[in-house]
């Protein structure tokens, strides 16, 4: 595989302050995969870069729910709701990109869970149903072959790649480029869920071979 054609394209994934150690939803070694995915960047053509965009009160935050704590589910119109502590609300520090990603090369910048009632881990698709547009943009660019990396590997990358295979889009983990939450056995899943939908993993040196 060459990655570096131009229907190729790099999705990172919320590689956000509250994810990285000392965040509100830190996932471990999440800033370990800053050096990475800046270097794979530099591969490819095409960078197209996502941020979980939260209104304050969401519906995925444990504190809109009286009694509920963070990690527990609840059931929405849409399905199960994993609740999480507040992260990512629009406009704060927390939400930021990190500070040492360095990708000025990048193209778009989808943001995505901005609608008060729905989540939206999936940079394709929110939990409900609606489009981001991504699939739609990807497309109109000549773009057939997706690589993702970022945070987390269980839920926001994982349900990026299964709607990218979905959307028909040749679909690629870069695992080392990826840090997990791993709540529940999250991870097992995801990782299982994506072999059968097609999604390949490599790691970030087979990019550079
Ligand atoms: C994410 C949980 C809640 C993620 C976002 O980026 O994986 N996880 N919001
Ligand atoms: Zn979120």
């Amino acid at each position: 595989m060459t990655p570096t054609d131009e229907t190729a394209a790099l999705l990172v994934i919320d590689v956000q302050n509250d994810f990285l150690p000392g965040g509100s939803l830190a996932v471990a070694d999440g800033d370990a995969i800053v050096p990475v995915v800046n270097q794979i960047a530099t591969r490819f053509a095409n960078v197209v870069l996502t941020q979980d965009w939260h209104t304050p009160r969401h519906v995925s935050f444990a504190s809109s729910h009286p009694g509920k704590r963070p990690f527990e589910t609840t059931e929405l119109a849409y399905g199960r709701q994993v609740l999480w502590p507040d992260h990512c609300v629009q406009g704060t520090s927390g939400a930021e990109l990190a500070a040492g990603l360095e990708l000025p090369q990048a193209q778009l910048i989808i943001r995505k869970g901005f609608h008060p009632q729905s989540d939206s881990y999936s940079a394709f698709a929110e939990a409900d149903g609606t489009t981001t547009g991504l699939a739609a943009y990807l497309r109109a660019r000549g773009i057939s072959r997706i690589f993702l990396a970022g945070l987390a590997t269980d839920f926001c990358v994982a349900w990026s790649a299964l709607d990218a295979r979905e959307a028909d889009f040749e679909t690629v983990v870069i695992e080392d480029a990826c840090r997990a939450i791993d709540a529940d056995g999250s991870l097992a899943r995801a990782l299982a869920d994506m072999a059968s939908a097609g999604v390949a993993r490599v790691a970030a040196a087979d990019l550079t071979a």
